[in-house]
C-alpha cells in the first residue's frame, strides 16, 4: 500500500515541518533537506502547496543534522508515508521548485502488497477488546443517556465486563435492574406484534426456539452466554461481549470466525422504539435469530472472510454492504417483501416504517450498494431488496472476488483459524 521514499529536501533548522505530522503510521519514506544556513529565515513557513497533509501524506519522522559535506548547511531527513505515488511526486516537485536548495529522493520502495494485519486465530480476537471507538461513559451529547448519571455508571459496568473478557471464558451473567427489564419488556412486546407480518420467515422460524430454550420473554432479558451456546448448536456462531463500537475492520473480522461481537447493555428507557446504537435488544432480537439460520450465517461469515487483509477502501465498501444487508436488509419472500436486517428487527419504529411507501427500495447489487451513502442516527431513506439469502451470498461472493488481495483465505473450523493461500 505505502510508497517508500527517501528524499533530500531543504529546510532551515527550527522549521516547523514537524507540525504537519499527524499520525503514527510506520515510516515509509525519507526526504532529506539541505539548506544553507546563510539563507535561513526563522519565520520561513512551508508554502501551502507543500502541505503534505493536504495531499494525504503523513510525515512520520524528521531529523536534522549538520551537513558533512558543508558545515554551513543542514540536512533534513524526512520519512513520509503515502498511499499515492502521484501525490508524493507532486509534493517533491513543489519542494524542488520552491526551495532554494537540493531535494534528493533517497529511497522509494513500493509496498503495494503490504497487507493490513488481521486475526489468524480465534484467540486473536482478544486484541480488539480495548479498541473501542466509543462506549459507555463517553456517550455522545445527543444520546438520551448522556445526562443520566445512573445510566452512565451502568454503561461503565458493562464496558468492564467486555474489557476483561477473553476467548474461551463463559460470558459473565448480568443481573438486570427492574428498569432495564421494563425497557426490554416494552421493546419485546411491541416488536412481537410486528414480526408475523414484517419479519422474514427465517426470523419467525427461529424466534419460538429462542423463547423455548433461551428465556426470551417480556419479563426476562436473556443472558448472552445462554444465547451464545444456542447459536453454537445451530450454526457454530458465538457471541462475545463488546464494550461498544469496534472499527469496521475489527468488527467484520470477527464474522470470519463466526464470532459476533455483542453489546450487553440496554438502550435508555426514554426511547425504546429507536436508538442509533447497538444494544442488547438489537443484538438479541435483531441479529441472533438470523445467525441461527445456516444460510444467513454463511452469508455473514463470507463478508467477514472477504474483509481480512482487504485495503481500507474495500473495508468501507464491505461495511456498507453489511449495513444494507445484515443491518438494514429487506428480502423478497414469495410475492412479499420482508425485513431481515437486524436494525429493522430491533426497532419498532423503523420496522414499521421500512415496509411503508415512504423509503426508496432498490435491488441489492453489491457494486452499487457498497457506495450508497447512509445516515446512522435516523430511519434509512433507502433500502436494498435481496432476491434471497442465497442470491445475496452469490453476489457478495462475486464482489469479494474483485477485492485486490494477493492471497485467498479459508476458515478451518477444526483449528478455528484462517488458512491463507498465497496466490503469488
Ligand atoms: N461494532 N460492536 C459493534 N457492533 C456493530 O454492529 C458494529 C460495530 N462496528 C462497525 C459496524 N457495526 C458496522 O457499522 C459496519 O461498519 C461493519
Ligand atoms: N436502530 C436500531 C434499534 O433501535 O434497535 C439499532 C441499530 C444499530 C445499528
Ligand atoms: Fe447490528
Amino acid at each position: 500500500m505505502g510508497e517508500n521514499v527517501m528524499l533530500g529536501c531543504l529546510r532551515p533548522p527550527l522549521q516547523p515541518i514537524a507540525d504537519q505530522t499527524h499520525n503514527t503510521l510506520p515510516p515509509k519514506s525519507y526526504i532529506n533537506v539541505h539548506k544553507n544556513k546563510n539563507t535561513f529565515r526563522a519565520d520561513t513557513r512551508i508554502p501551502k502547496s507543500f502541505s503534505f497533509q493536504e495531499k494525504g501524506i503523513n510525515l512520520t519522522h524528521i531529523e536534522s543534522r549538520p551537513s558533512r559535506m558543508n558545515n554551513e548547511q543542514h540536512e533534513f531527513f524526512i520519512n513520509v508515508d503515502s498511499t499515492c505515488s502521484q501525490a508524493l511526486d507532486e509534493v517533491i516537485d513543489c519542494l524542488r521548485t520552491q526551495i532554494s536548495g537540493h531535494v534528493h529522493e533517497l529511497t522509494r520502495s513500493k509496498e503495494k502488497d503490504t497487507v493490513p494485519w488481521f486475526p489468524n486465530d480465534i484467540q486473536d480476537l482478544d486484541r480488539f477488546a480495548n479498541q473501542i471507538l466509543s462506549y459507555g461513559s463517553e456517550l455522545d451529547a445527543d444520546h438520551p443517556g448522556f445526562t443520566d448519571p445512573v445510566y452512565r455508571a451502568r454503561r461503565k459496568e458493562f464496558a468492564d465486563i467486555a474489557y476483561n473478557y477473553r476467548h474461551g471464558q463463559s460470558i459473565p451473567m448480568v443481573e438486570y435492574t427492574e428498569e432495564e427489564k421494563a425497557t426490554w419488556g416494552t421493546v419485546f412486546r411491541e416488536l412481537k406484534t410486528l414480526y408475523p407480518t414484517h419479519a422474514c420467515r427465517e426470523h419467525n422460524r427461529v424466534f419460538p426456539l429462542l423463547e423455548k430454550y433461551c428465556g426470551y420473554r417480556p419479563d426476562n432479558i436473556p443472558q448472552l452466554e445462554d444465547v451464545s451456546r444456542f447459536l453454537q448448536s445451530c450454526t457454530g456462531f458465538r457471541l462475545r461481549p463488546v464494550a461498544g463500537l469496534l472499527s469496521s475492520r475489527d468488527f467484520l473480522a470477527g464474522l470470519a470466525f463466526r464470532v459476533f461481537h455483542s453489546t450487553q447493555y440496554i438502550r435508555h428507557g426514554s426511547k425504546p422504539t429507536y436508538t442509533p446504537e447497538p444494544d442488547i435488544c438489537h443484538e438479541l432480537l435483531g441479529h441472533v435469530p438470523l445467525f441461527a439460520d445456516p444460510s444467513f450465517a454463511q452469508f455473514s461469515q463470507e463478508i467477514g472472510l472477504a474483509s481480512l487483509g482487504a485495503p481500507d477502501e474495500y473495508i468501507e465498501k464491505l461495511a456498507t454492504v453489511y449495513w444494507f444487508t445484515v443491518e438494514f436488509g429487506l428480502c423478497k419472500q414469495g410475492s412479499e417483501i420482508k425485513a431481515y436486517g437486524a436494525g429493522l428487527l430491533s426497532s419498532f419504529g423503523e420496522l414499521e416504517y421500512s415496509l411503508t411507501e415512504k423509503p426508496k427500495l432498490l435491488p441489492f447489487d453489491p457494486e452499487k450498494t457498497s457506495v450508497q451513502k447512509y445516515p446512522i442516527t435516523e430511519y434509512q431513506p433507502v433500502y436494498f431488496v435481496a432476491e434471497s439469502f442465497e442470491d445475496a451470498k452469490e453476489k457478495v461472493r462475486k464482489f469479494a472476488g474483485t477485492i485486490p488481495r494477493p492471497f485467498s483465505v479459508r476458515y478451518n473450523p477444526y483449528t478455528q483459524s484462517i488458512e491463507v493461500l498465497d496466490n503469488t
